[in-house]
Formats: C-alpha cells, structure tokens, sequence
C-alpha cells in the first residue's frame, strides 16, 4: 500500500491538471469502468433523434486553424464539414494567401479559398504581436482541442508555440501538422504539390515510357496530405479520450504520397524477381529496367485496361472511355466487339495467353468504341458486366445531376463574388449531415470570437484593438 501513494498522488496531480484544461464545449469523458468483457458500462444511451437530426459527428470539438494554401485547409474544411467548429486565425490585411491567388472577380475572395475553407470562421492574428499571443493563448488554453498548422519547417516554433509551450498550456491540445517531408534529409524544406508528387514516387511511375515523368491534376500532395491528417486527427481525438492528453500528429506530403502510391512500391519489389506482366511493356517486349517504369494508361492491378477512344474523339479531347478486359468479362467483350471466336481461340481465350498481345487487342477494341459515344459505350458493356468508365471533362462532371443530388457538386453563395460550384463533403455519413456553408470573409468573425468564444470584456477587446495586434500595420493598409 505505502508503495502505491505516490502514483495515487501523481494521478490526482494529473487529474487537476486535466481538470484545470478542461473547457466548457468538449466534453470527452473517458468511460469510468469496463465490465468483465471489457466493454463499457458507462457509456452514453443512444439517441432518441432521428437519423441526422442529432448534431454532427464532431459537434463539440473546437479547432485552432493556423492553415494556408492548400493541404491543411483541405484538412481542416472536412473537419468543419463533420461539425467541428473550425476557427481560422489570419494574418491582419492578408490573410490566407490564396484569397488573393487566381482571382477572376476583381476584389472577391479566389474561388481557390473559397473552395478550401467553406464552414470555418476567420479571425485575423498578428501571432507575433504580445496581445495577438495574448489572444491566441486563450484559444489555446481555452477552448481549442486542435491546433492545425501547415506553416514552413519552424514557423510555428518561431512564434514561440513550440510543442512544449502548447503542452504546458494546455495537456489536452492535439497539435496537428503538414510539412513537406518528415524528419531527415529534407525535412527543412518548403513544399508545394508538385514537389510532393515527385518526391513521393507518384511522377516517376505516371506517364508514359517514353515521355518524361508526369504529374497528376488530382492534387494528392496537397489535399491528400491533408485527407491523412485529418484521419490523424480524429485517431488523436478518440485515444485522448482514454488516454486525457494530446498529442503530435505529423503528416509528410511525401510520405503521404508514397501511401497513395504504394501499389508502385510493390511492383518495384516484384521487378528483381521477374517482368511486370501486366504492364503493356512486357507484350510489347520491352525490357524492364531497375526501377518501376512508367506505364501509361496501364491499370494498375491485375485486370488489364487502357484509355480508348470513342465516337467523336477527331473534335472532343475527352471522347474517350477507359476499357477493362476482366477475365471473367472476356466472353462478353467478345460477343460486344463482334469477335466471338476469341472466347475460344487459345490464342485469346486466356489471360496468360492474351498479355503479349494486349496492344493490338485495345486495338481491335477500338475499333468497336469507336463507333460509339463513351456514354453508350458505358451503357452496353456495364449490361454486360464489362467494367468501363467514361472519361468526364471538368465541364461535364459540373453539369451531372445526380452528383449535384448527392452533395457532392453544390452551389453556394458568396456575399462578393455571388453563386459558385464546389465539391461538398465526398464522405458520407448517415447520421451527420454536411451542410457546405460559404468560406468566411477575412476576419468576420473576429468580434465574436473574442467576446462570446474567448470572453474577454469590452474594455479588454478595447485594449487589444487599440494595440494594433488585429489589424493591418498602417503601410499595407494605404497600399489596399
Ligand atoms: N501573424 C504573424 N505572422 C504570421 C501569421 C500571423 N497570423 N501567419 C503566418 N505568419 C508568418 C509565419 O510565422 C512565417 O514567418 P517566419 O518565416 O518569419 O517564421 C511567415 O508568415 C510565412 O510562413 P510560411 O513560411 O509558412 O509561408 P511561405 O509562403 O513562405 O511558404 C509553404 C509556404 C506552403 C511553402 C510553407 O508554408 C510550407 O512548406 N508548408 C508545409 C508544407 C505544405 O503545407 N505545403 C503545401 C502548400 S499547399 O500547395
């Protein structure tokens, strides 16, 4: 017994400081015991709400949001998206930098920040001002469970919000990150999208053999690298709730990247033992060299396919269709193509037999997609159980109506630039409901931040104004 005194102390020590970080709008109590089959006793009824009607998944949950560009606001946007309350802390006069990038309505907010940080509220922050600190302080102790930040290796340390400063503030904070690479060689290094695709293995495998490596238009450094961390998050959240602390969540865009394309790793440890059959290198006879080559439209698995065209391709870059010869398809491409002695022709009839021979196959293929649109030949071949997909222009996929029905394209309106499209929330969940709702203006929600978020009294948000720590310095205030 007198041994375990201390821990029982180190424990309400530990309690008392928990106690003291616990804030007002989270409530996450760990359940108090767990009965013989280790599940819990305690835990909350269920809900008498119906479906959707009883919050959302992270209702409670309040976000200290210190990102820009792109990867974190991705991050950060789902979590709003999934009821967090997400406040986005700016630079006075500036903000998020792509407020002002790509703008095509003079004066509006660029659709690339409103597309990135729709259900968030802005506050602006000099965070190296004393009273900015001041304020940032109390969200850090107050409120906040989350701090997000994408800044460059060092800038958060160097506004004195090191891990160890956070910590002591406040023993619940989950301090989550995106830097371009983990810790290493590079990991001082600034990153933008492409340089992640590159470094994560995703340019050298796209392309085509003969051409140079490739980046893709789907943005997996950036908002990738933000999907992952906001997975991180969430994980971080729900071990707090047993464990009663925070911790880092670190997300590199190379590493997650890499994840994107580790089916590219694991042909790069199938090359030593043999070809890549698969890819259509091989049936051309080309040798394989000692790294993962580039694969053109190749499908990645098992199944071969390649990009066709389709009736209409002389005049419409996108009349193609991407084609899948699935084994177990294969007689009913041959019936569909007009080439039913294939199905029995050993020459064909197998897929071993038919890799050598994949290029003048899609050929032949082709000749039969050809004289269709890519929608009717998305029609007769998913019948037949062929797998098929059309090629969507951007044009197209902003005008489909049962993405809009879905929420996955949505309108919204913006009090300066008017009605716009964006992609709502791509997760679905049955019980939380995303509303997608207009990014905030820079700095609209500043005043009630401080007074109903923070409580500071009116002579208080007086003295903070009057400081100077909220707003623009004097010269970048002419210059607007
Ligand atoms: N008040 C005062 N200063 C602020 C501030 C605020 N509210 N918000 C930001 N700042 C300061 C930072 O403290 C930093 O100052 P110091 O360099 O003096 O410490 C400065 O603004 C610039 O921050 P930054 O270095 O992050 O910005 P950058 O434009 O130079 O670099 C980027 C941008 C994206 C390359 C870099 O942030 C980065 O590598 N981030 C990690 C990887 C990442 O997310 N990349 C994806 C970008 S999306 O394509």
């Amino acid at each position: 017994m007198a041994k375990k005194k201390p821990q029982k102390a180190k424990q309400a020590k530990a309690k008392t400081a928990a106690k003291k970080s616990a804030r007002k709008v989270v409530k996450f109590t760990a359940p108090k015991k767990a009965n013989g089959n280790g599940k819990s006793n305690n835990l909350p009824k269920p809900s008498s709400k119906p479906y959707g009607q009883d919050g959302k998944a992270l209702t409670g949950v309040r976000i200290l949001d210190f990102t820009h560009v792109q990867s974190g606001p991705t991050c950060t946007q789902l979590l709003a998206w999934f009821g967090a309350d997400v406040i986005k802390v700016e630079r006075p006069g500036v903000g998020d930098i792509t407020r002002g990038q790509l703008r095509d309505v003079p004066g509006a907010d660029s659709l690339y920040f409103t597309m990135l940080n729709h259900n968030k509220r802005s506050i602006t922050i000099d965070s190296k001002h004393p009273q900015g600190m001041r304020v940032l302080n109390a969200l850090l102790i107050k409120t906040c469970d989350v701090l997000v930040e994408n800044f460059a290796p060092g800038a958060l340390d160097r506004m004195g919000l090191t891990w160890d400063y956070i910590h002591k503030l406040n023993p619940r904070m989950i301090v989550a990150s995106v830097k371009g690479f983990g810790p290493g060689p590079y990991e001082d290094c600034k990153v933008y999208e492409n340089v992640a695709q590159c470094a994560g293995g995703a340019a050298s495998t796209t392309g085509f053999r003969e051409g140079p490596p490739l980046v893709t238009g789907a943005q997996i450094g950036d908002s990738g690298t933000g999907l992952h961390l906001a997975l991180g998050i969430v994980s971080a959240l729900y071990q707090r709730i047993r464990s009663g602390r925070g911790q880092k969540v670190l997300c590199a865009m190379q590493d997650g990247v890499l994840n994107l394309a580790r089916v590219k790793l694991r042909d790069q440890q199938r090359i030593a033992k043999g070809p890549l059959t698969e890819y259509s290198q091989y049936g051309e006879g080309v040798p394989f060299g000692k790294a993962v080559p580039r694969a053109g439209n190749d499908s990645g698995g098992g199944q071969p396919g390649w990009i066709l065209k389709c009736k209409g391709w002389e005049s419409d870059p996108d009349a193609y269709t991407y084609f899948i010869t699935q084994a177990p398809a294969w007689g009913a491409i041959c019936d569909v193509i007009g080439k039913p002695e294939w199905k029995t022709d050993p020459d064909y009839a197998t897929p071993k037999a038919r890799l050598p021979k994949l290029k003048a196959i899609f050929a032949t293929i082709e000749q039969w997609t050809m004289t269709k649109t890519k929608f009717e030949v998305m029609d007769i071949c998913n019948a037949v159980d062929i797998p098929v997909g059309p090629i969507l222009s951007m044009k197209e996929i902003a005008e489909d109506e049962s993405l809009r029905k879905t929420g996955t394209v949505v309108e919204v309106d913006h009090p300066t630039r008017g009605k716009y499209l964006s992609v709502g929330n791509p997760i679905k969940l049955s019980d939380s409901i995303s509303e997608v709702k207009r990014s905030p203006l820079l700095g609209e929600h500043t005043d009630e931040i401080l007074t109903d978020v923070l409580g500071f009294k009116a002579n208080e948000v007086a003295e903070i104004k009057n400081s100077g720590a909220l707003s623009a310095p004097k010269k970048e205030e002419k210059a607007a």
